[in-house]
């Protein structure tokens, strides 16, 4: 209750002039956002500001390797030792699996080949840079403008990240079937397609409706086999992204969604997180912006970014 009214309080003065940000565009887009809960874009599928920016987050992983650590090592997973992780599908702390002997850290690695073959990551994690471009298009004008009129309010980017994933043998988290759970009504995600997605490739699953949907709430994780018996895969709302590169697709992901693992090469995505904005979040900021490349920012893009994420 009280929470509640701290949100409404921090919601204030968070409107948006209608006439300015919907058009029929946008609404259009909305709608499908709310009656099946996801919607693609391709205004970005070969843009040379998108291949511009895909071509830095390749020499970042690759070259810079400005990822974060520590980072899980598949191959050092032991099917008996793990099995307690292996059980609980990972979820724990790095802290954790650093003290079991399953990460390793930027020092460990000679290169990014040798990353790949003597610890088989499943998934490197990059965050977003302090670069225009990026802000660009994690806070797209076309999807900030669905993102407040689904809302209602103006929310803020609380996260802003890439994911490399490989093909792994045991698989991890976000892997598995789940709801997140950041928010209770509001929480949008974008999910930014660097390379072509596919099954093959990692595609993205989502069952569309499943917001309001009772069904699988209670637990953390779900199996395939427990999704598919109500939704099977070339069901009408079991979505799979087949997608080109410089797609968005913008989710609630409060539905029910996983990350596909890709059986060959690796997939990589943007992520963008959405929330209300609220002044009693005291997390410390999970990404920065120089004040320079803030300024350049729109006016309503810099809305989005919370006063403690300008440095
Ligand atoms: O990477 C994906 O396809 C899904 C990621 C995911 O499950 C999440 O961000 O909650």
């Amino acid at each position: 209750m009280i929470k509640n009214f701290i949100e409404i309080l921090s919601r204030f003065g968070r409107g948006f002039q209608k006439s300015k940000y919907e058009d029929e565009e946008t609404l259009k887009n909305v709608q499908h956002l709310k009656d099946r809960g996801f919607v693609a874009l391709n205004h970005l599928v070969g843009s040379p500001k998108f291949l511009e920016i895909k071509n830095k987050i390749n020499s970042s992983i690759e070259k810079d390797l400005t990822i974060e650590f520590p980072c899980l090592a598949q191959s050092k997973i032991n099917s008996d030792k793990h099995q307690d992780l292996i059980k609980s599908n990972f979820l724990s702390t790095n802290a954790n699996l650093s003290q079991r002997g399953l990460t390793f850290e930027k020092k460990d690695i000679k290169s990014y080949s040798h990353m790949i073959k003597e610890f088989s990551p499943s998934t490197l994690t990059l965050g977003i840079k302090d670069d225009k471009l990026f802000f660009d298009v994690w806070l797209d004008e076309k999807v900030i403008n669905i993102v407040q009129s689904y809302m209602g309010f103006v929310p803020e980017l609380v996260e802003a990240y890439a994911r490399r994933n490989f093909p792994c043998k045991y698989k991890v988290m976000n892997h598995f079937w789940h709801r997140d759970e950041n928010h209770k009504d509001y929480l949008l995600k974008a999910f930014i397609f660097f390379t072509d997605c596919d099954q093959n490739t990692g595609a993205h699953h989502y069952i569309s409706g499943s917001v309001n949907d009772e069904n699988f709430k209670d637990n953390k994780y779900y199996e395939d086999e427990e999704i598919h018996s109500i939704w099977p895969e070339h069901s009408k709302n079991h979505m799979i992204s087949n997608v080109k590169a410089g797609t968005i697709i913008i989710e609630d992901t409060r539905g029910l969604h996983k990350a596909g693992t890709p059986n060959i090469k690796y997939r990589d995505l943007g992520y963008a997180v959405f929330l209300p904005p609220n002044f009693l979040r005291k997390k410390k900021p999970l990404y920065t912006i120089s004040k320079f490349n803030y300024e350049n920012l729109s006016e309503n893009q810099k809305l989005y970014v919370p006063p403690s994420n300008v440095k």
